[in-house]
């Protein structure tokens, strides 16, 4: 008969293989009531000084949120930006007073609409570099959050896509609330 402490061993170590797949993708960061999902940018070319960055943000409170602003750790200016199409010309501007978040919605920043810049790169974005930073929101205040990086002219995110199942259990360990 195991003894207890091997059954409790057995107990963990099958926690542990039913944790892996999130430790490994670590793609949600949330405060408060704010999740945002699979924070993503792009490799640049050599001499860009600005990079985009984008990812999926849910508040799942009952009252709206903003996001601010933000810091990363490869350029020193920060801005939120809508991108549209003006006589066939694609215009970025910043956002004024910051990007709403309504309650019990997702906003979606992808190319071609809603991203945030990193401007003045002090070096070129690699897949190899470490892009992390913070976002800042009115109400969730600061999140800290590490983007992955994707190919040069990459138009989705590393992995081309997100849903991933490699077929683990459903209902173990996500955090997702939709
Ligand atoms: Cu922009």
């Amino acid at each position: 008969m195991p003894s207890i402490s091997t059954f409790l061993r057995g107990a963990l170590a099958a926690a542990a293989l039913v944790l892996t797949p999130n430790a490994a993708s670590a793609e949600t960061f949330a405060a408060g009531d704010i999740v945002v999902e699979a924070p993503w940018t792009r490799a640049t070319p050599g001499g860009a000084r600005v990079a985009g960055g984008y990812m999926r943000i849910s508040n799942n409170g009952a009252e709206p949120d903003r996001l601010l602003g933000g810091t990363t750790t490869v350029a020193p200016r920060f801005e939120v930006h809508s991108m549209e199409m003006v006589d066939g010309v694609a215009r970025m501007a910043e956002v004024a007073g910051g990007l709403v978040i309504p309650p019990g919605e997702t906003v979606e920043l992808a190319p071609g609409g809603y991203h945030i810049m990193m401007m003045g790169l002090t070096a070129p974005v690699t897949e190899a570099s470490e892009v992390a930073g913070t976002l800042v929101f009115e109400r969730a205040g600061e999140i800290a959050v590490t983007y992955a990086v994707a190919p040069i002219g990459s138009r989705e995110a590393p992995g081309g896509g997100h849903d991933h199942h490699h077929g683990h259990g459903q209902g173990h360990g996500h955090g997702h609330n939709h």
